[in-house]
């Protein structure tokens, strides 16, 4: 076999590397919990190329004791001969060479924009060590470390411990397994998360139909594992949306259609249930696209188009009837929409929306000519009358909704909401400065409205949980009290109405209970604002309040613990003869307590709700892929850095 000595050749790949390490952020977004998982997503990905280029069914992810993860296909392995422009062995360049351009060949789809495909490599980088085994008849070993080089003082990050070695065991099995452990210098926490590691194998699993996925857990005490392989692929993922919803669907099916166009492999699966919103969920080369995009609305303008169409011939419109609009057709819908595309560019506040303009008019194209052959299928008249239906429901619906606003700005009934509702307003007029505590609860209403700076600050009490907004008609909606009052305080209208301008706060700041009613209460709220009032929230106007969990004291002296990680440091600052008061809900504060802990901008913390947990909170509610994660808990973990939210603001102006 060819060696290699290490010299200065290779100087150019190293730095490559270190580069990662100066700057993680720039490869995988952040040196948190998501940038923990992107490091190992990278791994995975490699392995669902694999497989989705045919050639692996497979994929074995364990959680070891020692704080590594291994991940295992059975494809066919890494190649192990030198490549012959680079002169080290395949399986080297996959995990040195910064986008390694041979990654994706002509016959696969590159990803661009975004931090999406970043590459093996990328791991390495930020990985104490990484271990490959490659089986091709015999076993293939090769192992990597970073470390500190004291006479340098510098880091080398990824650096082969020996060029790739044939151990020359025999083995009848197939594939790579790459084992490797994140650097603890590197990330703010190396602990993998049983639940999102899950989560995201079972979308994977998916958007992969008949790719077996397994997870193992060897960490704890006992062991944990879970398989997911859907031989449906998005047919199941629909299926399992609604059937954890508790929605009725209206046709037991989905309607499936796949196809190519310009290049563009397009597929969806569609089921209406009786729900009045809808649950779209869409896909780049298998990479979430929570923000939508031009194959989002390409699919929304072919679905309104073909039904419309449908609609008129099969006389569900009469002549002199207006069309459906796209709302119609969408009041109950889930569906999925996964496409699969060459030079993707991402866009957005987050990256997370497709920008290409090609892909509007093959998947419009796609969408009307395959919903025209389904319409020739069996079973397909009973599929199309309950859509037909559904849409004759939610166009009446929305002219009583336009009648019943019209009527209630006529009598200016919303404004007089201000005055006849709960809303203690505040007596400034510049919104730029003011806020809105949403509160949970009457009693802990009473004491924000005490302990306010009445001139800033607004306060509206949530008497009992807000209707559930996934269950509710817009119309509904907007006729629950609570949820009018919101509308009216804010001042922005809703929907198309939509005014940002209009916004009387500039922060909107939801004040709920570390328990789960707190929880529920938050993610309809979130999924309100997510869908009713989508710019308050990419505009960063909306806010978690963070009120303490523990209140630790001795006489006068007082320390509040925000979180059980802080705890002990409180009880260390206080001394013996601590005592300690662990608050259940907000109402047990006084209005004191809680000015200072939680409303003065002084002292207290706040997380800016961004884009992703507002749809975060939809997908909670919408599907059950998230239903073990708790809200807060994500928040706190996911967003620490910004817990000191108004120290932040204020260090930027
Ligand atoms: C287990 C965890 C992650 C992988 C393969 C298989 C091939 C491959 C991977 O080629 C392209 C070109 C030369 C280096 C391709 C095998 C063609 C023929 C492959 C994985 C890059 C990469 N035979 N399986 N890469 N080469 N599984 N699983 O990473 O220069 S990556």
């Amino acid at each position: 076999m060819a060696e290699k000595k290490y010299n200065a050749g290779d100087i150019e790949i190293l730095e490559g590397l270190e580069a990662v390490r100066i700057r993680p952020g720039m490869y995988i977004g952040s040196t948190g919990k998501t940038g923990l998982h992107h490091i190992l997503w990278e791994i995975v990905d490699n392995a669902v190329d694999e497989a989705a280029n045919g050639f692996a069914d497979f994929i074995d992810v364990k959680l070891n004791g020692d704080g590594s993860v291994s991940v295992e296909d059975n494809g066919r392995g890494i190649p192990t001969d030198i490549h012959p422009k680079m002169g080290i062995s395949g399986v080297e360049v996959v995990f040195t060479q910064l986008h390694a351009g041979g990654k994706f060949d002509n016959h696969n789809y590159s990803y661009s924009g975004g931090l999406h495909g970043v590459g093996a490599s990328v791991t390495n980088a930020l990985s104490e060590w990484l271990k490959v085994e490659v089986y091709r008849g015999t076993v293939y070993r090769m192992e990597f470390h970073s470390y500190f080089d004291e006479a340098e003082k510098k880091y080398h990050s990824g650096v082969p411990v020996a060029p790739l070695t044939n151990t020359k065991k025999k083995t009848t099995k197939k594939g790579t397994l790459v084992t490797f452990k994140p650097d603890a210098a590197v990330f703010e926490t190396t602990r993998f998360d049983y639940e999102v590691i899950s989560k995201h194998l079972k979308e994977v699993a998916f958007l992969n139909k008949g790719l077996r996925l397994r997870l193992t857990d060897y960490r704890g005490n006992e062991v944990k594992t879970v398989e997911y392989c859907y031989e449906g692929g998005i047919r199941d993922f629909v299926l399992d949306i609604n059937r954890n919803s508790g929605k009725t669907v209206l046709f037991n099916t989905p309607v499936y259609c796949s196809g190519e166009v310009d290049g563009i492999r397009i597929e969806f699966a569609i089921q209406y249930t009786d729900a009045f919103t809808d649950t779209i969920i869409s896909y780049v080369n298998n990479i979430p696209t929570p923000e939508g995009g031009m194959h989002e609305v390409g699919f929304k303008s072919g679905l309104t188009k073909v039904l419309n169409d449908y609609a008129r011939k099969e006389k569900y419109l009469k002549e002199k009837d207006d069309n459906f609009l796209g709302d119609d057709f969408r009041e109950g819908i889930t569906a999925v929409l996964s496409i699969k595309m060459k030079n993707v560019q991402f866009e957005g506040q987050t990256k997370t929306k497709l920008g290409n303009p090609e892909a509007r008019p093959a998947v419009d194209s796609f969408t009307v000519s395959a919903l025209q052959n389904f319409a020739n299928e069996k079973g397909a008249n009973a599929v199309f009358d309950a859509i037909m239906k559904k849409a004759q429901g939610a166009a009446k619906a929305r002219l009583a909704a336009k009648h019943a606003k019209e009527i209630a700005r006529s009598k200016n009934a919303i404004d007089s909401f201000n005055t006849l509702g709960k809303l203690a307003a505040c007596r400034s007029k510049k919104a730029e400065r003011n806020e809105l505590f949403i509160v949970e609860g009457d009693s802990a209403g009473g004491s924000a409205k005490q302990g306010r700076d009445s001139l800033y600050q607004a306060i509206l009490p949530l008497r009992s949980k807000p209707l559930n907004v996934e269950k509710k008609r817009i119309d509904q909606v907007i006729a629950n009290e609570e949820i009018r009052t919101l509308i009216s305080a804010l001042g922005t209208d809703i929907g198309e109405d939509f005014q940002i301008k209009d916004l009387n706060f500039d922060k909107v700041i939801i004040l709920s209970d570390a328990d789960q009613d707190g929880a529920h209460i938050r993610a309809i709220l979130l999924t309100f604002f997510f869908r009713y009032m989508k710019p308050l929230i990419t505009e960063g106007h909306v806010y978690i309040g963070m009120p303490p969990l523990y209140k630790v004291y001795k006489k006068d002296r007082v320390e509040y613990a925000y979180d059980d990680s802080e705890l002990q440091a409180k009880i260390d600052l206080v001394g013996r003869g601590y005592q300690i008061q662990r608050y259940k809900g907000l109402g047990e504060m006084n209005p004191e307590q809680l000015w200072e802990t939680t409303m003065n901008p002084e002292s207290r913390s706040l997380m800016r709700v961004t884009i992703e947990d507002g749809s975060e909170a939809e997908r909670l509610i919408s599907t059950l892929l998230g239903d073990s994660i708790d809200l807060r808990k994500q928040y706190i973990t996911e967003h620490a850095n910004f817990n000191k939210e108004d120290a932040f603001i204020k260090l930027k102006k």
